[in-house]
């Protein structure tokens, strides 16, 4: 009986198998028609086998992800306080899970050649996948001056990690991209509001 029922699962396979195949065979459409497409003849010895063992890499990913400007108050058309907010975001699929003062998102302002300086910095210290910390800085902007009209400073956000962090014993707040840790903005974004 267990025979039987192998050979009709059997018989039945083959009989979907061929029922795909033959489906397949015809001339579905008119394939000197499909310039430049692929067509069924280009399948023809194609070995596909099923992909197995495949691994979703889940780890922690804090990312500098956005620097965001905008304009608190205007006080004349071309000048006023401005905000400049960076966001860190947890990009990965894992939840960053860290001690106080083992990573920070720093915000620096650099003038047009000049080195860069810190104006503003928020530790954090976990962040659930896709939770986000934010790093603010006020000023006041003259979109008509030679220092920020005519040559706006850079601003650049940064995730900031404790030198020990990848030997502290805790796989959680293992960055697992550390190429996405910056990013930059130019303040001339900043004129554009002015306009
Ligand atoms: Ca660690
Ligand atoms: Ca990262």
């Amino acid at each position: 009986m267990k025979r039987l029922s192998s050979l009709v699962v059997l018989v039945g396979a083959l009989s979907v198998f061929f029922f795909v195949s033959s489906s397949f065979a015809g001339p579905v459409v008119d394939s000197s028609k499909l310039k430049g497409s692929t067509i069924n003849k280009n399948l023809k010895g194609v070995n596909a086998r099923p992909i197995k063992n495949i691994k979703v890499l889940t780890c922690p990913d804090p990312a500098a992800d956005v620097i965001d400007f905008w304009i608190v108050n205007r006080g004349t058309q071309f000048a006023g306080t401005v905000e400049i907010k960076g966001t860190v975001k947890n990009v990965g699929t894992a939840s960053y899970e860290s001690r106080a003062n083992q990573q920070m998102a720093q915000l620096y302002e650099a003038p047009l050649g000049g080195a860069g300086r810190l104006v503003a910095s928020q530790s954090f210290q976990n962040l659930t996948a896709g939770q986000t910390v934010t790093v603010s800085y006020s000023r006041q902007w003259n979109a008509s001056s030679p220092s920020e009209g005519e040559f706006p400073p850079n601003y650049r956000l940064l995730v900031v990690y404790d030198p020990d962090i990848s030997m502290d014993g805790n796989a959680k707040n293992d960055d697992c991209n550390g190429v996405n840790n910056q990013k930059e903005r130019s303040g001339a974004d900043i004129n554009a509001l002015f306009r």
